[in-house]
């Protein structure tokens, strides 16, 4: 009975999901929530998971904040209107920018994995719009003060 138990759990270890998974954002000139935006502008992911930023609407591109990466990573740099597929399997928090509509504010975030905010992310010096719509971004998402 033992062993017969030990083995069912085993069968369920070796085939639990390990699938990785594709999440899609789109670039947009505007949605619901106002102008230059991301679309979802807050991603929950698992670390190997891959995100792609969709050309919804043209003139954007998808880029991480200095200073907004977990350390060590070397984030990423889209052209405009480049459909990129990032994968990322470091946990942490990345702050993603729109280069051209920085200043106005275009700026998401990724989660991978269970980690904590740390505390130079919010801290990070960005623009002040893009540090508003951060704020309201983490806020939202659970991570505010
Ligand atoms: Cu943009």
């Amino acid at each position: 009975m033992r062993l017969v138990s030990a083995l069912m759990l085993a069968s369920l270890v070796i085939s639990a999901p390990a699938f990785a998974e594709m999440h899609e954002v789109k670039m947009l000139n505007r949605n619901a929530s106002g102008p230059m935006v991301y679309e979802p502008d807050f991603l929950q992911i698992a670390p190997g998971d891959t995100v792609k930023f969709i050309k919804t609407t043209s003139g954007h591109n998808a880029a991480t904040v200095e200073g907004m990466v977990p350390e060590g990573h070397e984030g990423f740099l889209g052209k405009i209107n480049e459909e990129i597929e990032v994968k990322l399997d470091e946990k942490g928090f990345y702050g993603i920018k729109c280069s051209p509509h920085y200043g106005m504010g275009m700026v998401m975030v990724i989660r991978v994995g269970d980690s904590d905010l740390p505390a130079a992310f919010p801290a990070a010096d960005v623009p002040e719009r893009a540090k508003k719509r951060f704020v309201e971004i983490l806020e939202r998402n659970g991570y505010g003060k």
